[in-house]
C-alpha cells in the first residue's frame, strides 16, 4: 500500500512539474506574441506619415558580395515578400564578411530624402537586421533597431538630406539581407537623369 502511495505521489510530482513548465512556456509565448503585436502596431502608426512622400525610384543596385542567388537587385524589385526561399525577392551577402554593404542610385539623379524603409526577411534570422546603418551619400540617417514582429523599418533622415545614392551597411561577420528598400522623399530636386 505504501509503495502504491509513493508511486502515485511521484507521478503527481512529475505531472505537476511538467504542467508548470508547460504553463511557463505558454506564458512566454503569450508575452512574445503581445510584444510582437505592440511593436507591429507602433510601426504601422508611422504609415500615414510615409504616405505623404513620393517613392524615389532606384536603379543599379550593388552589394559587397552575393550569397548564391541573393542578388542586390532583389531589394528594388518592387516585391516585399520576406520569405527568402519561396519569395525570391530578398538579397543575401556572403557569410563571414566584414564591411558588408548594399547601395543603389536614384533615377532622378538626386533627391531630397525623408525616410528609407527597409523590409526585413520573415522566415528566420530576423535580428540580422539589427544595427544596419542607412546613409544617403555621406549623410548618416540612422540605424535599424530590431523589434520582434516588425517587418518594415522606417529610418528617418535629417531634415534637408539630399543625395544621389542610398547606402546600407551591415555588421561585420553578419550577412545582410534586404527584402525591399524604399526611399521616400521628393525627387523634384534635380531631374538630371529623368529620361532613365
Ligand atoms: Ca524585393
Amino acid at each position: 500500500m505504501a509503495r502504491f502511495f509513493f508511486i502515485t505521489l511521484a507521478m503527481i510530482c512529475v505531472l505537476g512539474a511538467n504542467g508548470f513548465f508547460t504553463q511557463k512556456s505558454t506564458w512566454e509565448r503569450m508575452q512574445a506574441s503581445l510584444e510582437a503585436q505592440t511593436n507591429r502596431r507602433k510601426s504601422e502608426e508611422i504609415n500615414p506619415v510615409l504616405d505623404m512622400f513620393d517613392r524615389i525610384p532606384l536603379y543599379d543596385a550593388k552589394q559587397s558580395s552575393t550569397y548564391k542567388d541573393g542578388v542586390a537587385s532583389r531589394a528594388i524589385d518592387g516585391n516585399r515578400d520576406g520569405q527568402y526561399h519561396s519569395g525570391l525577392s530578398c538579397t543575401h551577402t556572403d557569410d563571414n564578411e566584414d564591411n558588408v554593404s548594399w547601395e543603389a542610385k536614384m533615377k532622378s539623379g538626386s533627391a531630397q530624402v525623408a525616410y528609407v524603409v527597409i523590409s526585413n526577411r520573415l522566415d528566420g534570422y530576423y535580428n540580422r537586421i539589427n544595427g544596419v546603418k542607412v546613409f544617403v551619400d555621406d549623410q548618416f540617417c540612422g540605424a535599424v533597431e530590431y523589434l520582434m514582429g516588425v517587418e518594415n523599418y522606417a529610418v528617418k533622415c535629417p531634415p534637408n538630406t539630399v543625395g544621389s545614392v542610398v547606402r546600407i551597411t551591415g555588421r561585420n561577420q553578419v550577412p545582410l539581407t534586404l527584402c525591399e528598400v524604399r526611399v521616400l522623399g521628393n525627387d523634384s530636386v534635380c531631374k538630371c537623369n529623368s529620361d532613365e
